[in-house]
């Protein structure tokens, strides 16, 4: 592909993306969850891509696997007070804060995550963190798999290849912004509005959605928690050694098939 037509493509994905991602209404990414093989494994939900299509907030679901089932990469004990506590948590001070604003509860996740600053004063902070919070979680479950590790393949492994030279590089990048992370927060690689990928960190709850609250922003193809509420029980202070298990869990047909929905 020439320069020019790399242009062009670029700017149909930006439009894709945007739409998707920031612009558009709930209907848009209602019709991007419901799409054929948003499925997380063992039939869960669309994950990820939260949308709120019911009167009692935004549900927690139960994790797609058992919580031993990341064994002996992700202890169950963590798994489970990660899951039952802190992401329900996050979930339950999500819906209390947005339980006066139906309308504002009514919207797709991803949509208000991009849009922080038209929120009421009162609620912002409490969305920032916990609105977050749910999304990071629920797209974290589903990135993992007890099936998972390896490579990509396909028109993400192509990308990837594209943007970062190879999938060693990519891993050593991401590695070094998890490791990099000071105190909590999340490293991610996302979809950019130019199309391209990248790799990139957030503190606390933040994440590649929210407009005006991160340097770079895009769609999160694969988040990694590294709250020390993630990793603590089996590794206690030793982030690295986490992060290179975690690698072994990565469930690379959920992120491709993510990545082939956002660029189709
Ligand atoms: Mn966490």
């Amino acid at each position: 592909m020439n320069h020019t037509e790399g242009n062009r493509v670029s700017r149909r994905k930006f439009l894709t993306v945007s739409g998707l991602a920031l612009g558009a209404g709930v209907a848009g990414w209602r019709g991007y969850a419901g799409s054929p093989g948003m499925g997380g494994a063992a039939g869960t939900a669309p994950a990820g891509y939260t949308g709120n299509s019911g009167s009692g907030g935004f549900p927690h679901r139960d994790l797609p696997y058992a919580p031993d089932a990341l064994e002996p990469y992700i202890d169950p004990r963590t798994m489970d007070i990660h899951h039952a506590r802190h992401h329900a948590a996050y979930v339950n001070n999500l819906n209390q804060a947005l339980e006066p604003y139906p309308e504002i509860r009514s919207k797709a996740l991803p949509v208000i995550l991009g849009d922080l600053a038209s929120l009421p004063d009162d609620i912002r902070t409490t969305v920032r963190n916990n609105g977050g919070g749910h999304y990071n979680h629920e797209l974290f479950w589903n990135v993992m798999s007890p099936d998972g590790g390896g490579e990509p393949t396909g028109k993400l492994a192509e990308a990837l290849a594209r943007d970062f030279g190879d999938f060693a590089s990519f891993q050593d990048a991401f590695s070094s912004a998890a490791a990099g992370v000071f105190g909590s927060g999340w490293a991610w690689l996302i979809h950019r509005e130019d199309g391209t990928l990248a790799v990139t960190a957030t503190p606390n709850q933040d994440n590649p959605f929210m407009e005006g609250v991160v340097e770079v922003t895009g769609a999160p193809l694969l988040g990694l928690d590294v709250w020390e509420h993630a990793y603590y029980l089996r590794y206690q202070n030793r982030r690295g050694d986490y992060i290179q298990a975690w690698w072994n869990v990565v469930n690379w047909p959920f992120i491709q098939r993510q990545y082939d929905l956002i660029t189709r």
